[in-house]
């Protein structure tokens, strides 16, 4: 039986992810949940038992854990995922601070698997996640050589932050946490803005992709936009396959596909919408048709709870991954 502990347990995604874990049949005898200095002492339920959230501290992250979900941003994982990987800990960490690292591996089980060069396995970002998960089948069965996102991303993207400022714009109120107001709007503009023009988010789109897909030479580019929408992401892809293919063959490739809901008849306005991916674990797909503009070139929507698949979800379903293995090694 696992010994786990959850930091930032009280945040958005890290009381996802108590959600997830209390409808999973993870084996763990011993739960901890952490949190800053702010927090601690907030009591929470999980599985009919009260838990008292305890301050992350240095010496509390070199106590034995085998597992540790992080979802408390960059800078906190930066200080303490390694400490509790030192430890003897498997960190599951849902910020951007080690995605990028050579030795990291950057998962989403129903595409790539942990090699664990370190015991530090990052969660991609939430947008890159949904978007890989039908990629993935296509770039097995027909090659990828292009790859265009825009997105659609949710407030609670941005946290409670984000969420209050939709709910408080519709009041009139100025926002607080985006530089523009939300409320009956949309912001080309997530996360800051680098030399090159794109922003962060685009830039992690960009090279997560290619590092999850194992694909470097990747033709990739992204436009992320925040929109007046509480949950869920919706992202259009646009992608170049190497080898002829048909829009049935596609469709046919993705309903086969781990993770994934085909929603594709628009003679019946049936399609994903963020209203209805919300709560829900899968991706869901649709508008599947061909990008007359380009040889070999198909349009996907796709749309999926952020909070879910594009973080807690994802972060447990690692877990649950490498507890597979595990169980399978012992056998
Ligand atoms: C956002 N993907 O939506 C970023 C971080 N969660 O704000």
């Amino acid at each position: 039986m696992y010994k786990l502990a959850v930091v930032g347990a009280t945040g958005l995604v890290g009381s996802k992810m108590l959600e997830v874990l209390d409808r999973k049949n993870i084996p763990f005898s011993n739960l901890t949940l952490f949190s800053s200095k702010k927090s601690a002492g907030t009591e929470v339920q999980f599985k009919g038992q009260t838990y008292v959230v305890r301050e992350l501290t240095e010496e509390a992250a070199q106590e034995p854990f085998d597992y540790v979900l992080m979802s408390a941003g960059g800078g906190t994982s930066l200080q303490f995922s390694p400490l509790f990987e030192q430890s003897g800990a498997i960190v599951i960490d849902n910020s951007s601070a080690f995605r990028m690292d050579d030795d990291i591996d950057l998962i989403v089980p129903e595409v790539n698997s942990p090699k664990l060069n370190r015991q530090i396995i990052a969660n991609p970002n939430c947008s890159t996640i949904q978007s890989v998960v039908p990629l993935k089948p296509l770039a097995d069965r027909f090659g990828l050589e292009r790859v265009s996102y825009t997105t659609y991303q949710a407030v609670s993207g941005s946290g409670i932050a984000g969420k209050n400022d939709l709910s408080n714009g519709e009041q009139g109120l100025a926002p607080t946490n985006y530089p523009h107001p939300i409320y009956n709007n949309a912001l080309p503009h997530i996360d800051v803005f680098q030399e090159n023009g794109y922003t962060k988010e685009e830039q992690k789109m960009i090279d997560e992709t290619k590092k999850i897909l194992e694909i470097p030479d990747l033709k990739v580019t992204a436009t992320c936009v925040r929109v007046p929408v509480q949950d869920s992401h919706s992202v259009a892809i646009n992608v170049t396959v190497k080898t002829p293919a048909t829009v049935e063959e596609i469709r046919e490739v993705l309903a086969d596909a781990e993770g994934i809901v085909l929603i594709d008849d628009v003679t019946n306005n049936q399609y994903p919408m963020a209203v209805n991916s919300t709560g829900k674990d899968e991706v869901f797909v649709g508008r599947i048709r061909t990008d007359d503009s380009l040889p070999n070139s198909f349009h996907l929507w796709c749309t999926a709870d952020n909070l879910l698949k594009g973080a807690a979800l994802n972060a447990v379903q690692i877990l649950e991954q490498l507890h597979q293995t595990r169980s399978e090694s012992h056998v």
